[in-house]
């Protein structure tokens, strides 16, 4: 245990690799790890402490609100507000940009999910927090809104806790994808999986199959693929959908394989939010050799119009993503 790598340990040998770093990038990170630690244990309780249900007002994408989003909102404003860490924070929760009064001289930008999977809250199910932190420009006069309309290939660092039978965080700053277990006794997360590579191709797939009969043919056509059963392609590819985006990219992570939610009749731009949930995911997951796409493009590669844009959502395993591209374009009958 005494060779245990605590995840401040990992940040700042990180940053340290780096020249000219201040070491506000691992500040910055170790702050998420705290707010994810006050939400592990609150989420553990919440139960007992009547923070289960809906609070009964829809958020700014019209999601309908659990009061764990709202609490796991706050504890994300609370943990940055004090800090002079970032410039502003775009959350799920929060219709607009939120500027930190500490930070106006800070260089960076948090976009937040702070609550992912809330629709699991009640059920004990797993749930997750995913994060993605920009530099925002120097130039004088542009507004904070048009500073976090970035690509995703923009990122400096990404990340994501996964709250289920143990708490994980798992994060990038653009070298390698490191992974880290709470130890509750101690208070710390521990390095448990170092240099996360994502197989090239995997065994597993992730989807809401409620909606297969709303889906484009090629996407059709790709579920009929993976149900046919081929060895030299571990075909058929079994399914494991949680309803937490974390919990199924995780799996493929470590797993390899792919998760997707493509349009649908209630969701004709895709149901998740480009800017904190895809783009942090899809750098994070190429960071680890994987790839992440809407369909037909890389999603590192689209720029946003606004905050809460929506887009269709392909990621995992390079070849797994690749194939479904080609199902999608008709280039496989
Ligand atoms: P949320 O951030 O409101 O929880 O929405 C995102 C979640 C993903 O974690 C998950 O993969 C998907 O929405 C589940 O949607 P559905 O219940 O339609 O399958
Ligand atoms: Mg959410």
């Amino acid at each position: 245990m005494t060779q245990a790598i605590t995840l401040s340990r990992h940040v700042i040998e990180e940053e340290h690799k780096h020249q000219g770093t201040t070491g506000t990038l691992s500040r910055l990170l170790l702050q998420v790890g705290f707010a994810a630690k006050i939400l592990a244990r609150e989420i553990g309780r919440a139960a007992l402490v009547g923070k289960l249900g809906l609070i009964g007002e829809k958020n700014a994408t019209g999601d309908t609100q659990k009061k764990l989003d709202v609490y796991a909102n706050e504890v994300v404003i609370e943990a940055f507000a004090e800090t002079g860490l970032v410039a502003g924070v775009v959350s799920e929760e929060l219709e607009r940009v939120q500027e930190v009064a500490s930070g106006v001289e800070a260089k960076y930008i948090l976009c937040i999910d702070p609550l992912d999977g809330s629709s699991n809250t009640d059920t004990n199910g797993v749930i997750g927090t995913i994060f993605g932190i920009y530099l925002k420009e120097k130039t004088p006069g542009v507004s904070l809104i048009d500073q976090v309309l970035n690509r995703g290939a923009d990122l400096v660092a990404a990340g994501y806790v996964m709250y289920g039978t143990s708490t994980l965080l798992v994060y990038t700053s653009g070298h390698g994808v490191h992974g880290f277990t709470l130890d509750r006794e101690l208070g710390e997360f521990l390095l448990s999986h170092r240099d996360l590579c994502c197989p090239e191709q995997g065994r597993y797939y992730a989807a809401n199959l409620g909606h297969y009969h709303e889906w484009a043919p090629g996407i059709r056509k790709y579920i009929d693929y993976l149900e046919q059963s081929d060895n030299a392609t571990c075909r058929p590819y079994s399914l494991r959908y949680t309803g937490a985006l974390v919990a199924d990219l995780h799996r493929c992570l470590v797993d390899g394989g792919i998760y997707f939610y493509p349009q649908d009749a209630a969701h004709p731009d895709g149901k998740l939010r480009l800017v904190y949930e895809c783009a942090p995911l899809a750098y994070l997951v190429q960071q680890a050799g994987g790839y992440a796409s809407d369909g037909k493009r890389r999603i590192l590669d689209l720029k946003p119009d606004s905050i809460h844009q929506r887009s269709p959502f392909v990621i995992g395993s390079r070849k797994d993503v690749e194939m479904y591209e080609r199902f999608l374009a008709g280039g496989i009958a």
